[in-house]
């Protein structure tokens, strides 16, 4: 028997369909009592076996063993006799033969038994099936959550960013009552606690939560209760990280005439969704909680000049917080260009220049009588224009609308 109780009997057999053969049947601490598992041939006989020896009898079976593996006490090695050809194949006393045939048979243990072969777990969020089957307790291993386990299994986890993170095995179908140890360190006998857990709200599976720090490595050990009625296996680690919020999309200035509609807009990333807030100068605005502000009626403060104000985007999450770009809105209570710069050129050009509201479109127009306006020229406040016919006219007047 192994440190699990799990139990293998190795023996020879024959019958009158077999030749002798080396056997072995198993029986899992876990089965039934009284039962052993389907006998497996390790090695079929492989003719008639005739040897007295010295004496009447027909001897096998003297060189057999049945042990545990020393090293981890859990596979057994055996070791079993079975009739190997006949040096004559005629029933010739002392003309049979016989072998040894040896076997491993190894008890199913988690990957993730021991420390040094934790599983690791990538991503943000997941969920990880495992089993405690014939899971154990390391040399040095320390207790989880204080509680006294014993079949532990680990996992490692490495996050990409900061932020929080929880685990838990609430989601485990079996009724087992679970442990979570959260560590840093590098050996199973050289661990920081940083989160750990038994029973969570009053149930006994478990939930941890700290804030992650990228780029390190998290050790996740699972543990169960070993009482007698508590011993199922099956566990699933449920894993979440909240992400802050990062801005992928940032607000841009934008120059508007009063009572157009203003909007601005933007797009943060995170984990959970981040929910908004906009400012203007500093102080929040309400109702403004969207990823895009909106205004419909933005005004100047003064009726003669334009009027800029802050604005900026607030996004937070569970995880924390972040501020947009500045985006400075200046408003125009006119959208009324002024004209500069007007000279003639060589060639009897006449040039001037238009100052309207940035990014807005002005036409450039010309009369002889203020009756008759003729559009020359439409371009984007604000822009330069050269009039190449002004010789053409006696007089001629120049304006640029909105
Ligand atoms: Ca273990
Ligand atoms: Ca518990």
């Amino acid at each position: 028997m192994n440190k699990f109780n799990d139990a293998l009997l190795g023996f020879s057999s024959f019958s009158t369909n077999q030749y002798a053969s080396a056997n072995y049947t198993f029986r899992a601490f876990d089965d039934g009592a009284n039962t052993m598992r389907t006998i497996v041939t390790l090695k079929a006989g492989e003719g008639v076996y005739y040897k007295t020896g010295t004496g009447t009898r027909n001897r096998l079976g003297d060189y057999r063993a049945t042990m545990v593996d020393p090293v981890n006490d859990a596979d057994f090695w055996t070791i079993q006799e079975y009739a190997a050809t006949p040096a004559d194949p005629s029933y010739v006393n002392n003309n049979g033969r016989w072998g040894v045939w040896w076997g491993k048979i190894v008890a199913s243990t988690p990957a993730n038994d021991n420390f040094a072969n934790a599983t690791t777990l990538t991503g943000i969020e997941g969920t990880n099936n495992s089993t405690l089957f014939r899971a154990t307790r390391e040399k040095d291993e320390s207790n989880h959550a204080g509680v006294v386990g014993g079949r532990s299994i680990w996992f490692n986890w490495t996050p990409a960013t900061n932020g929080w993170v929880a685990f838990d095995t609430l989601q485990s179908t079996t009724e087992i009552n679970t442990m979570i140890g959260v560590y840093t360190g590098s050996g199973v006998n050289a661990l920081t606690e940083i989160a750990s857990n038994d029973d969570y709200r009053f149930r006994p599976r478990s939930f941890v939560y700290f804030n992650a720090i990228a780029a390190t490595t998290y050790r996740i050990a699972v543990d169960a209760k070993d009482s007698s009625s508590e011993v199922a296996d099956a566990i699933t680690l449920v894993w979440h990280q909240s992400i802050p919020p990062w801005f992928v999309a940032q607000p841009f200035d934008v120059h508007i005439l009063a009572g157009s509609t203003l909007v601005l807009t933007s797009m943060a990333v995170g984990q959970p969704p981040p929910i908004y807030q906009w400012q203007t100068n500093g102080v929040n605005i309400s109702s403004a909680t969207h990823a895009n502000y909106t205004n419909t009626n933005p005004q100047s403060t003064t009726t003669n000049a334009p009027t800029t104000r802050a604005y900026t985007a607030i996004a937070s999450n569970s995880s924390g917080s972040r501020t947009s770009l500045v985006a400075h809105v200046t408003v125009y209570p006119s959208a009324t260009a002024t004209l500069s710069e007007h000279a003639y050129l060589s060639g009897n050009k006449f040039k001037l220049t238009v100052t309207g509201i940035p990014g807005y479109n002005y036409i450039v127009q010309a009369t002889t009588n203020f009756t008759n306006w003729v559009s020359l020229h439409t371009n984007t406040s604000s822009f330069s224009y050269t009039n190449d016919a002004s010789t053409n006219y006696l007089y001629r007047f120049f304006r640029s609308i909105y």
